[in-house]
C-alpha cells in the first residue's frame, strides 16, 4: 500500500491507551514500537491483547453480551500514512475485532462491514469461528435478565489505542463489545472514523470511550484532531473536545485521549461519575521511559 502521507521524521515512540486495562494495550505494543514496528501493527497488538484478555468485561473475549446474549464486537483501525481505515460491527463469534477491521482496510475497497457480513468476512479471511462469552460475561447477562433488564450500568472499559512510531508516523485502534446487554444491532461510536478514533497524520490521533450515542453527535475524536490542527496542545485538545460534547450533550460520561505527532499526550473526561462515583479518569501511556498510567482531568462535577 503506498504511504502518501508518511512523514518520515524520526521520532521518539509512544503508545497511550484508554483505562487501566490500558496497560495491557500498552505493555504489548510498546516493545514492537521501540524495536521500529509500524504504528498501525503496534496499535493492533496492542487492542488484540486486550480483546483476548478474558478478564475484560467491555472488550473482545469475555465482553459482556447484548440483550439476547450474543457478543457483538465492534472496532476500528486508522492508518495515519496512508489515511485509511477498516471497521467491523456488530460482529458475532470473533474475539479478534481489532485484526477483521484491519482486513476490511486492507482486503476490501471497503471501509465498514456490519453484522452477518462482518462474520462472512472474518471467516473468508481465515479467522477461526471461537466461543466468546466466559463463565463470567454469562452469569452476569444472566443477573440482567434475573433483574428484569435493570438499566444497563454506567460502567465502561472500551480500549482506545493511539500509536506514534520512530517513523514519525501515527495511528489507532479502538475496540469493544459496547455497552453490555445492548439491543441486538446497536452500533456506537467506537468502529466510527471521527468519533471512535481519528488520525491526521501531520497533526495527531485522537481515540474516545464512553457512551457511544452521544460521542458521535460531536464525532470527538474528529473534534480533537481539528483543535490541534489549529493550535492546541493534545491536553488542551482534550479538553475542549470535553467541553464541547458536554455543551451539546450534557449528561453524558465519555472520555478522550490524543497523541501529537510529536509525542506529546493528553488526556480529559466528563464527570467524577464516569464508571463509578469513585472511579477516576485512568489512561496509560508508553514511551522510551517505561510505561505509567495517568489520571486526567474530569471537566464535570
Ligand atoms: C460504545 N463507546 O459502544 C463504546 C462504549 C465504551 O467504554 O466506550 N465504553 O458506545
Amino acid at each position: 500500500m503506498s504511504r502518501p502521507f508518511a512523514n518520515n521524521t524520526p521520532s521518539q515512540p509512544v503508545v497511550i491507551a484508554t483505562w487501566p486495562i490500558g496497560r495491557v494495550a500498552c505493555e504489548a505494543a510498546r516493545p514492537m514500537l521501540l524495536q521500529g514496528v509500524p504504528a498501525l501493527d503496534a496499535a493492533e497488538a496492542g487492542g488484540t491483547a486486550v480483546e483476548l484478555d478474558p478478564t475484560e468485561l467491555y472488550v473482545g473475549y469475555g465482553g459482556l453480551p447484548n440483550a439476547d446474549g450474543v457478543l457483538q464486537l465492534d472496532a476500528c483501525v486508522m492508518d495515519g500514512a496512508t489515511h485509511m481505515s477498516g471497521a467491523i460491527m456488530a460482529l458475532e463469534g470473533f474475539r479478534k475485532a481489532a485484526s477483521v477491521a484491519r482486513r476490511v482496510m486492507e482486503r476490501t475497497p471497503h471501509s465498514q462491514i456490519a453484522g452477518a457480513g462482518a462474520r462472512r468476512f472474518a471467516l473468508d479471511q481465515g479467522f477461526v469461528e471461537e466461543e466468546t462469552l466466559t463463565d463470567e460475561s454469562r452469569k452476569r447477562y444472566r443477573e440482567w435478565l434475573e433483574k428484569k433488564n435493570a438499566p444497563e450500568s454506567d460502567s465502561h472499559d472500551t480500549v482506545s489505542v493511539c500509536t506514534l512510531d520512530t517513523g514519525g508516523d501515527l495511528a489507532a485502534v479502538c475496540t469493544t463489545s459496547g455497552l453490555e446487554f445492548k439491543m441486538p444491532g446497536r452500533v456506537g461510536d467506537s468502529p466510527l472514523v471521527g468519533s471512535g478514533l481519528y488520525v491526521e497524520n501531520s497533526v495527531g490521533a485522537a481515540a474516545a470511550t464512553g457512551d457511544g450515542e452521544d460521542i458521535l453527535r460531536v464525532c470527538l475524536s474528529f473534534q480533537v484532531v481539528n483543535f490541534m490542527e489549529a493550535g492546541a496542545s493534545p491536553q488542551e485538545a482534550c479538553e475542549r473536545g470535553i467541553q464541547r460534547l458536554l455543551s451539546r450533550r450534557p449528561a453524558c460520561m465519555a472520555a478522550v485521549i490524543a497523541l501529537s505527532k510529536t509525542g506529546e499526550t493528553g488526556s480529559a473526561s466528563t464527570w467524577t461519575g464516569f464508571g463509578t462515583r469513585e472511579r477516576p479518569w485512568n489512561y496509560c501511556v508508553g514511551d522510551t521511559s517505561g510505561i505509567r498510567m495517568l489520571e486526567g482531568p474530569r471537566l464535570k462535577e
